[in-house]
């Protein structure tokens, strides 16, 4: 049953060509430090994009409440974990979007856009 798992994790990571598998490999260097684990976890947020701040890497958004923050619906500004998650956005762009918060700041660390 061990054997079986760790087999189904191997040939996960082996068969990930996509782009995004340069993401999966910065999370799996990541997944030794405490408390960085759980970003594919966290629960995707509605919401519409308001301002996009490139040179700061921030992100305001037009939100509906966050559970896992505890947080009413509002209008905010967010930090974003990776630049390259702004580059196709536009202001009024409906997204879907997981945040956490990471040493005291909010932070985007995944965004969807709604079509
Ligand atoms: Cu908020």
């Amino acid at each position: 049953m061990k054997t079986s798992s760790v087999i189904a994790v191997l040939s996960l990571l082996v068969t990930a060509p996509y782009p995004g598998s340069v993401l999966a490999q910065d999370g799996a260097q990541r997944r030794s430090a405490p408390g960085t684990h759980a970003s594919e976890e966290l629960p995707l947020v509605n919401g519409e994009v308001r301002r996009i701040d490139r040179p700061n890497r921030k992100l305001t958004i037009r939100h509906e409440a966050i559970p896992n923050l505890n947080m009413e619906g509002m209008t905010m500004v967010f930090g974003v974990v990776e630049p390259k998650l702004l580059d196709d956005l536009e202001p009024g762009d409906r997204i879907r979007f997981t945040v956490r918060c990471e040493e005291g700041r909010m932070m985007v660390m995944r965004i969807e856009r709604v079509r």
